[in-house]
């Protein structure tokens, strides 16, 4: 049992990665939604408590943390998700950058220039994807390090927002979708994905996907 408590908008969005690496490791969590009771309750009640003025927001008792990554790399250090050597800790690090990096690219696509710019953004996927194809295909294990770390549940999460946005995308890169496989194939992950809980989110707060 934890104390655990993830407050966030009831959508997938940068809570997701998180919901799958607490719910992989079989760990309870108490799921707050900044919409409720109401929609005003994000900018009246919410907001002003998180320290940088957005969420998700993750509470483990009394320690309250901000930043998505932050959180991941919080519990992955707490939950043996994580390298064990500082060279292994920071080839983590550099995976989950580069995760960040095509992750802010979608959002600010999705919520800014989606019907201007999803065609682009589509054409250029693949050679944004490339990396990391190139990056697992070069690794000896199934995982971005020896084990499964806090950056697997990001980078899954993108591979699987993307292949919503362009269905089949990984098609091209055999590594990445055997990847994307191994890790959808974990109970854990199954038994988030296929909950009542996620099937009713949405990815994205405004809808575009
Ligand atoms: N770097 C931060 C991180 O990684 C970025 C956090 C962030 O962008 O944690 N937070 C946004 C929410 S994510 C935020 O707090 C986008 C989801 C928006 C859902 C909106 C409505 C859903 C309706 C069903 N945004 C609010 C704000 O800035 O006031």
């Amino acid at each position: 049992m934890t104390n655990y408590e993830l407050e966030y908008f009831p959508v997938r969005g940068r809570g997701e990665a998180i919901r799958l690496l607490l719910s992989d490791s079989g760990l309870t969590y108490k799921e707050i939604n900044v919409l409720s009771p109401d929609p005003s309750a994000w900018a009246n009640k919410f907001k002003p408590r998180m320290p940088f003025g957005q969420c998700p927001m993750f509470r483990d008792g009394d320690f309250e943390l901000v930043q998505s990554n932050a959180i991941l790399r919080y519990l992955g250090r707490k939950h043996g998700l994580v390298g064990n050597s500082n060279e292994d800790l920071s080839k983590a690090d550099m995976v989950n950058d580069s995760v960040e990096d095509l992750r802010s690219e979608y959002v600010r696509f999705i919520y800014q220039n989606y019907d201007a710019g999803k065609e682009e953004f589509v054409k250029k996927l693949p050679e944004k994807l490339k990396p990391f194809e190139k990056f697992l295909a070069n690794g000896k294990s199934t995982f971005v390090l020896d084990k499964i770390t806090f950056v697997d549940y990001n980078l899954f999460d993108l591979l699987d927002i993307l292949s919503v946005l362009s269905p089949g995308c990984l098609k091209e890169f055999p590594v990445l979708a055997k990847y994307f496989q191994t890790i959808a194939d974990r109970p854990g992950i199954k038994e988030r994905r296929s909950s009542e809980a996620c099937k009713k989110m949405q990815i994205n707060g405004n809808g575009k996907q």
